[in-house]
């Protein structure tokens, strides 16, 4: 999940979606514009992209400080590795996280704690409404796909490129830990209304099924 940029009122209707869901979930945020901001500042400035990965880990963090403040029934604190995540999911209903080491977006980040914690479904709240053959930004022939196999996921997402505050609409490296865990994923659209309807189970983007 990703915010724009300080929305005081978005946060708001994320944090209330996410309390109308009972069960356990474990949410991981995104950095948004703000990391990619400082990245960019950063890297104008000579930073190398480990660096650059560093800042957007804090900048995830802090976003999750801002969305547990509304949360309820999670974990008090942000844990910073999947083991901390894991072990307080036992007390709680609902945990929140940002990054945890360099080299790849919080997507991965997301999948890597799905496979931790043996989920049984895996929900990616994107900036676009689902997996297209190309970007559809830059593509206007660009076409949505309902449904993909992993191994399909990968083969699309691995012409995009790597570097810190990437922008493709699912990194690399999680579509690789979505194939090997073989996690039944959503790819949709991250507005407060559709995270609210994925929690529920509505068919919505693209369904990455194994
Ligand atoms: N990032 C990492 N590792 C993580 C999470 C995030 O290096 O586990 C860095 C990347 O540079 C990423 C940025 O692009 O923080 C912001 O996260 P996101 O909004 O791209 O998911």
């Amino acid at each position: 999940m990703v915010f724009g940029d300080f929305d005081g009122d978005r946060v708001r209707r994320y944090a209330e979606a996410i309390n109308r869901f009972s069960g356990k979930l474990a949410v991981v945020i995104g950095g948004g514009r703000i990391a990619r901001n400082f990245i960019g500042i950063a890297r104008g400035l000579g930073a190398d992209e480990v660096w650059c990965d560093e800042i957007g880990i804090v900048v995830t963090r802090i976003n999750a400080m801002v969305l547990l403040s509304g949360l309820k029934g999670c974990a008090p604190v942000v844990p910073e590795d999947f083991s901390s995540a894991k072990l307080l999911l036992t007390d709680y209903d609902k945990v929140v996280m940002g990054g945890t080491f360099p080299g790849h977006t919080t997507d991965a980040t997301a999948a890597l704690l799905a496979e931790a914690l043996k989920a049984e479904q895996l929900l990616i709240a994107t900036s676009v409404d689902g997996v297209y053959s190309s970007d559809p930004r830059r593509d206007s022939e660009a076409t949505r796909f309902e449904e993909l196999t992993p191994e399909e996921l990968v083969e699309i997402v691995a012409r995009n490129d790597v570097r810190a505050g990437s922008s493709s609409v699912v990194d690399l490296l999680a579509s690789k830990i979505i194939q090997r865990s073989r996690i039944p994923t959503v790819i949709f659209e991250g507005t407060p209304e559709n995270v609210e309807r994925a929690l529920k189970g509505e068919k919505i983007g693209t369904i990455i099924r194994p």
